[in-house]
């Protein structure tokens, strides 16, 4: 077999700590045992495996990175990068919904939230008792949430909530909402709570991405907001914007995943299947896919393990994060389109995974900043000049 060495071809293996290994190979074996046999079904149904969530609780990877005295597992960030990896390995709708909880959801808690607040949802969530979301576009402003309709007018003893909110992850199944509104004072984030009066979360059908994922409509008609479910320290858009680079960063890590997920499985492939008289892994055009593969999961492996150590250093900054998030969301996409075409026509059958990982990975390319976004991103941090507007 030569130097290959499964697909961490520069030995990157040996980078990791003790406990990052321990925790990936935790995360990956859960993913082999109970997502991969069962995830096929849950796309076919439009239906997110719910079951999975105590479990995920049980091996620490919801809020992992939070304090312990909020429940969270006070893992490093390269922890968490590696189980975004593995989760997205067994399908992106589960890192998906890891991403939505912990980065997006508790994070905004942990980061802008009050003592009281902290305390009542943090542990409960990293328990997988309650459930968050994080509900920043609109119908009509999705890139742009400078321009959100979402109104927060000020009441006795709260706020107003008046507007809507789309293509929410986790939407319907969540007791609690960071609903990010245009207040007197800005932009700011509420935590709108499932049963509050006026508030509804339907469920958005008809996806074909992310078919394992809820996604949801927020519709806020007049809900009244206590002033103890006001984010204190979440003041302007930025905050919202900080959050994003948490769940932006893990996306970068489940990217290589699910590209993983499709080498391994076209490669197993290719070595059995005989077309020719001999196994498809023989052929040069074949051959060629595969180098070609694994130098970009390579490249890929690269950038996260260096924006981790830059992360944990305190040092990544949101533009070196956009980079990696556009590169490896669009090479697990090339990926996946490649390992299903290296399928044939099993290639189109759900019993195999590169199909749907392609679907996904097409929600994956759009979401937490589409990849056009990115590279506007990447331009204004290149030359100085912002060409959004
Ligand atoms: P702009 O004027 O550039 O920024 C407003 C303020 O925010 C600061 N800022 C950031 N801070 C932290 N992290 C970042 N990534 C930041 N980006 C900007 C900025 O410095 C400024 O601060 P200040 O103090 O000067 O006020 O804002 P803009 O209106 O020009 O917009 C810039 C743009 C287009 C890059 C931004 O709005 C953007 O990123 N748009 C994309 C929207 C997006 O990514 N939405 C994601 C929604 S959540 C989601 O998709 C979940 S997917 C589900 C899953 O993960 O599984
Ligand atoms: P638009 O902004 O309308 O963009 C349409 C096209 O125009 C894109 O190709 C875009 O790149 C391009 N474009 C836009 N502006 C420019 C420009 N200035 N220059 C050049 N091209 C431009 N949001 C949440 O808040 N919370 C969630 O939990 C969440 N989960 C999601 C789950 C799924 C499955 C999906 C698909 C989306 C989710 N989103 C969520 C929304 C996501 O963040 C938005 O879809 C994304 O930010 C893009 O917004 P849009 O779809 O309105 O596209």
């Amino acid at each position: 077999m030569g130097d290959y060495r499964g697909v961490d071809f520069y030995g990157l293996d040996d980078l990791l700590t003790e406990e990052q290994r321990m925790v990936r190979d935790t995360v990956r074996d859960f993913v082999s045992a109970e997502v991969v046999p069962i995830i096929a079904g849950h796309a076919r149904d439009g239906t997110f495996p719910l079951e999975l969530v105590p479990k995920l609780a049980e091996l620490g990877v919801l809020g992992p990175t939070l304090p312990e005295e909020y429940g969270g597992a006070a893992l490093d960030d390269v922890c968490y990068g590696l189980i975004c990896q593995e989760l997205e390995r067994g399908d992106s709708a589960l890192r998906s919904f890891a991403s939505v909880h912990s980065s997006l959801a508790m994070h905004a808690i942990f980061a802008f939230g009050s003592e009281e607040q902290k305390r009542r949802w943090l542990p409960r969530m990293a328990r997988g008792e309650k459930i968050g979301c994080f509900g920043l576009t609109e119908p009509d402003h999705g890139s742009d949430p400078a321009g959100m309709s979402t109104r927060a007018t000020r009441i006795d003893g709260g706020h107003s909530l008046h507007g809507s909110k789309m293509w929410i992850t986790n939407g319907t199944i969540a007791d609690v909402a960071v609903v990010w509104a245009q207040a007197e004072s800005g932009v700011r984030g509420f935590l709108v709570e499932k049963g509050m009066k006026g508030f509804s979360a339907p469920e958005m059908k008809g996806k074909l991405s992310l078919r394992a994922s809820v996604t949801s409509e927020l519709v806020m008609e007049d809900v009244e907001v206590p002033e103890g479910n006001l984010l204190p320290g979440a003041k302007g858009l930025g905050a919202a914007l900080a959050c994003l680079n948490q769940a932006r960063f893990g996306i970068a890590w489940g990217s290589v995943g699910a590209a993983q997920a499709c080498f391994e499985e076209a490669l197993a492939y290719q070595r059995t299947r005989v077309q020719f008289g001999k196994p498809l892994a023989g052929f040069q055009l074949n051959q060629a896919k595969f180098a070609d593969m694994l130098t970009e999961i390579t490249k890929a492996q690269l950038l996260c393990h260096r924006l981790g150590s830059l992360k944990s250093a305190g040092k990544a900054a949101h533009a070196q994060i956009s980079l990696a998030k556009r590169n490896n969301a669009r090479m697990a996409l090339d990926v996946a389109r490649t390992c299903r075409t290296m399928l044939g026509a099993n290639g189109i059958l759900d019993e195999y995974h590169s199909m749907r990982h392609a679907a996904n990975l097409e929600a994956v390319y759009t979401y937490e900043g589409t990849h056009e976004i990115h590279t506007l991103i990447l331009g204004a941090a290149v030359t100085g000049i912002e060409a959004f507007r």
